[in-house]
């Protein structure tokens, strides 16, 4: 097939409100910081992805290195398999965790968006699947029982069957109190997840989760650092199936270290630091064959399709980071996520764009 060739490249950094602002015990994110990525290929066709930068201090730093990645993208063979197996050997001796790999996702992302809005077909059919509805859950930061259980209850009545809490209390009394608080707010039958963003060390971790034993709580997540797998093996024995981890590992190779470990029971790539779809598919397929179930990190409308090719699928996180410069962003429908086409699914607003551009 003819993938064609790049014919151009243009970032854009923004700072997106949230509709709720995500506190985590590992500092707060007051808005969405994303670099909007275009990628047009010959015949006018362009592709588009988004990267989630976490913190606005590092978007400069971002656009700097998608600008100094022009060179080797223009003119280049517009398949995002030739183009990341390339910029991989390019960037060997550089390594490609922290924002370069990010950038890199992004480009492969948006490529795919561009093969699939080339040939008409969502990147779920590109890569073999077919659009199924995934379950999603409703992501929250740490709540706060005076003022948040009207949201909590919402998004029960909207349809979710799942939603996830932070945790990470300066007292473990504040995590077991506002994990009962939700339990009743969302009632019984609303699976209960809880995030504690690798805040706790791992004697702290160890005592929590035990505590946390007798709550009714669907998974534990990153409890420890991320890189920190002796850690997260050590909790895991304590966790009884409930260890979640992954948002923060990179490419397959770090899954497959994970894994090899027994790091945890659960995952859950974040496109972005999995290097796109072609690193999902690739840690997909690892977890797979140790029979662990894959959630997906944000970028709703990307994990859709990604989710729908993963043979071990669980969850899809609905945590709309992007919804204010989306043409139509994705929205849960009784509590799923339906991947849409052409490509990834999306365009942007471009009022929108401008008015929040950073
Ligand atoms: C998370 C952390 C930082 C930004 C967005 C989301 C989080 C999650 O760990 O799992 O939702
Ligand atoms: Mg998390």
């Amino acid at each position: 097939m003819d993938f064609s060739e790049i014919t151009g490249f243009r970032v854009r950094p923004v700072v997106v409100p949230l509709q709720r602002p995500l506190r985590t015990a590992s500092g707060e994110i007051p808005a969405s910081p994303l670099l909007l990525i275009d990628i047009a290929t010959e015949g006018r066709v362009t592709g588009h992805s988004y990267v989630f930068a976490y913190t606005a201090t590092v978007l400069p730093a971002m656009v700097a290195v998608a600008a100094a990645l022009e060179q080797d993208l223009v003119g280049q063979s517009a398949s995002p398999e030739t183009c990341l197996t390339r910029l991989r050997s390019r960037f060997r001796l550089l390594g490609l965790q922290g924002l370069l790999g990010m950038v890199i996702s992004g480009v492969e992302m948006a490529l795919w968006d561009a093969l699939g809005k080339r040939l008409g077909a969502g990147v779920v059919s590109l890569l073999g699947g077919v659009p199924v509805a995934v379950p999603a859950y409703d992501s929250f930061g740490m709540v706060n029982p005076a003022k948040d259980a009207e949201q909590l209850r919402h998004s029960v009545e909207a349809g979710f069957r799942g939603v996830k809490i932070k945790l990470g209390y300066p007292d473990v009394e504040d995590d077991l109190d506002v994990v009962r608080w939700a339990r009743k707010v969302v009632g019984a039958n609303t699976e209960l997840m809880v995030d504690y963003n690798q805040s706790l060390g791992v004697q702290e971790a160890e005592r929590r989760i035990e505590r946390l034993r007798d709550l009714d709580v669907a998974w534990i997540e990153e409890p420890v650092a991320a890189e920190d797998l002796a850690s997260h093996s050590r909790v895991r024995r304590l966790a009884g199936g409930k260890l979640q981890s992954g948002e923060n590992w990179w490419f397959p190779s770090g899954f497959q270290t994970a894994l090899h470990v027994g790091a945890s029971d659960l995952v859950m790539p974040d496109l972005v630091k999995v290097g796109g779809f072609t690193g999902w598919v690739e840690a997909a397929r690892l977890a797979e064959t140790a029979s662990i179930l894959v959630s997906s990190h944000m970028l709703v409308e990307a994990s859709a399709h990604a989710l729908a090719v993963t043979p071990t699928r669980h969850w899809l996180e609905y945590l709309d980071i992007a919804g204010p410069v989306l043409r139509s962003p994705l929205r849960p429908a009784d509590g799923n996520i339906t991947a849409q086409g052409p490509g990834i699914g999306i365009t942007w607003n471009q009022d929108a764009a401008e008015k929040f551009a950073a």
